[in-house]
């Protein structure tokens, strides 16, 4: 039998969905390949295939790109595989290769950065993952044209790698309206196709010209709105067209999943309330409940995941969550002992917070607290943590550490809200800044592991402490614990205090359990109450009182009203209105 034409892949670690968890990816972003064996459940890695050697599940953009060609080509001609199957399927008549990359060297948000923490130029899994497939040697016999697209595709372009892995063309942007021309041009090997394509704005397409996929996704991803007005400037998703998926199209596409064994459905977005949203970015809820509702009465689906949030609109109208909890919480496949759910389930979705210092926030985000005021947003935080909390939601909340001109005063701010979030249930991540392609701050430089301050330590290790007591300390059996507490100061002695100097120290030490007594002095958090809150706020009670005491009154602003529309428009005004 001949050769496909085209063969698609994606590494095992952006292609799994094991358990379930979005975690399993974003560690293997993280974990160093040289320790991965130990830190990561090698399970975890192995992707189901069906029995022709075809992928069950790829992340959804490779599924984009496997439609269109099968727009043009027949199955046949059309594979997508994992990488232990490209012996299988790249031969002589192989004319394409075509990798998905979502964060191919884990330098997305620095999170190689993590890796990093295990000593200098540590490779994170992710990217040991990827160069498999693109050093394969089937590849290098038969020298199809190598084609990377995707949203992390800008990481080979700044690492400056094209060359050392003979990629051929690297596609940065939304396909679907380009593709036929595009893939036309790399077959034929156009002189005048450059090697590294950026797809302009005014080439993203309508939801009319995006079809739904033919194959399953992995989380059973199904895109439910594409871009976002509010504006951040650190942020790529906001540099596209805002536009909302209707509903039939979503539904099609969550059945093709179900019907090739998906039991669960992430609905992605880069904030659900854009989903048919009203103008001002107001949430339609009747849309959203009745989105849930049909999603979940798709045959074969038990469970339904949520992408990202933003928490403004959970603060301007608290009914919001009131109203979606009981078509969200009880789908989802996450439990937590607090919950008050009868399964014990609380939905996840993900909250960039990004920042404590309202002139960081002012400066790069405005939009995002919107119809709130910049200064306003530790107020919308903490008061939409409360209402979130209480209806079972455990948001995956990440923070950015080294935005350009972060000053100790802003640290300190951003300590401050995390304080006053100590009894908050989620998750709290750190990630680095990382001044990404095409956005309005790809100028900037990025955060560096070497320049942390004290205080970013303190905040990064502070982070991780809320993580483990949150979501592992009544598990923890007293051995792991005791290992804990000994491995952290064993790491400081041997390597942390090599790599990063002694400024680490006291953060560690906080993470690693030592008493609060004895870190006080040395540390800006105390966490003994023997000092007064910062700014003198009571605390984020545990207890949930109606009316949320530490809050101030939150008073909106009075913006040009901001509407995503479903066709292409050229430019939109933004929320922060620039
Ligand atoms: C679902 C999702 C996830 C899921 C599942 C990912 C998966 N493997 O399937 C989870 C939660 C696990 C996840 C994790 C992460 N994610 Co994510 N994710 C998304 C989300 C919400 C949807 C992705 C999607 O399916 N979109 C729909 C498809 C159709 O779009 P697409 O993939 O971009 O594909 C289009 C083009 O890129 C292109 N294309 C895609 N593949 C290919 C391949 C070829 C050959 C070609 C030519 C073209 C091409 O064609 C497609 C159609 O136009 C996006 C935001 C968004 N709306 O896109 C963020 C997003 C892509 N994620 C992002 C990030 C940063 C991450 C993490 C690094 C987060 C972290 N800090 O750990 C991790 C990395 C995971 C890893 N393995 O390392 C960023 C990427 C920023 C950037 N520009 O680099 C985004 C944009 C979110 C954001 N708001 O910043 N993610
Ligand atoms: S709220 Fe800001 S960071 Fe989040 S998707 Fe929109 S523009 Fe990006």
């Amino acid at each position: 039998m001949d050769s496909p034409l085209f063969v698609l892949t994606a590494s095992n670690t952006e292609a799994s969905e094991w358990r379930h968890s979005i975690w399993q990816q974003m560690l293997s972003a993280t974990i160093p390949y040289k320790y991965s064996k130990t830190f990561i459940n090698q399970a975890a890695l192995r992707n189901e295939s069906w029995p022709d050697g075809r992928a069950k599940y790829v992340p959804n953009g490779l599924r984009m790109v496997e439609t269109l060609l099968l727009r043009e080509y027949d199955e046949r001609e059309v594979v997508t595989c994992y990488a232990e199957n490209l012996e299988r399927f790249v031969g002589p008549e192989t004319k394409v290769v075509a990798v998905h990359a979502h964060n191919p060297l884990g330098i997305s948000y620095a999170t190689d950065v993590y890796s990093k923490l295990a000593g200098e130029n540590l490779m994170p899994l992710n990217a040991a993952e990827f160069i498999r497939i693109v050093t394969h040697p089937v590849i290098e016999r038969y020298k199809p044209k190598v084609v990377v697209g995707g949203p992390g595709a800008w990481q080979l372009e700044k690492a400056g790698r094209l060359d050392e892995f003979r990629i051929d063309y690297l596609i940065d942007g939304e396909i679907e309206r380009v593709f036929g021309e595009l893939f036309r041009r790399i077959i034929a090997g156009d002189p005048t196709l450059p090697r590294i394509v950026k797809l302009p704005k005014d080439t993203q397409p309508a939801v009319e010209e995006i079809p739904v996929v033919r194959h399953r996704s992995t989380f059973g991803v199904v895109e439910i709105t594409r871009g976002c007005g509010r504006g951040c400037q650190f942020c790529s998703p906001a540099t596209k067209v805002g536009r909302s998926f209707p509903l039939a199209h979503i539904l099609a596409s969550a059945e093709v999943n179900a019907r090739e064994g998906a039991t669960e459905v992430m609905l992605a977005s880069e904030d659900m309330f854009l989903y048919e949203q009203f103008p001002n970015f107001t949430p339609n809820v009747p849309a959203l409940v009745e989105l849930f509702r049909s999603v979940k009465a798709v045959p074969g689906i038990e469970t339904v995941q949520t992408s990202h949030i933003t928490m403004a609109p959970v603060v301007r109208d608290p009914s919001i969550i009131e109203r979606l909890t009981p078509h969200v919480v009880p789908f989802s496949h996450v439990t937590h002992p607090d919950s008050t759910d009868p399964g014990k389930r609380v939905a996840d979705p993900i909250i960039g917070l990004e920042t404590g210092s309202p002139r960081l926030f002012e400066q790069f985000m405005k939009g995002k607290a919107y119809p709130y005021k910049a200064h306003q947003w530790r107020d919308v935080v903490l008061k939409g943590m409360e209402i979130l909390n209480r209806h079972n939601w455990y948001p995956f909340c990440t923070f950015i550490i080294g935005l350009p001109g972060e000053t100790d005063k802003d640290t300190r701010q951003s300590l401050d809200l995390l304080y006053e979030l100590r009894d908050a249930k989620g998750m709290f991540v750190p990630t680095w800044f990382v001044p990404l392609e095409n956005t309005r701050m790809g100028r900037r430089d990025g955060a560096k592991l070497i320049e942390m301050t004290d205080l970013q330590w303190e905040f990064f290790f502070t982070c991780w402490k809320y993580n483990v007591e949150c979501w592992h300390s009544g598990n923890m059996k007293f051995r792991s614990r005791y290992k804990f507490a000994a491995g952290v100061p064993l790491y400081y002695s041997m390597l942390g205090r090599r790599l990063f100097g002694t400024g680490i120290k006291y953060p560690l030490f906080r993470f690693a359990g030592a008493p609060e007594s004895l870190l006080r002095r040395r540390l800006y958090l105390d966490f003994t109450g023997r000092r007064r809150d910062p700014k003198g706020m009571k605390p984020f009670g545990g207890e949930i009182v109606p009316g949320f005491e530490t809050v101030r009154g939150l008073d909106m602003i009075d913006a040009a009203p901001v509407r995503l529309t479903r066709k292409a428009e050229p430019e939109q005004p933004t929320a922060c209105g620039d």
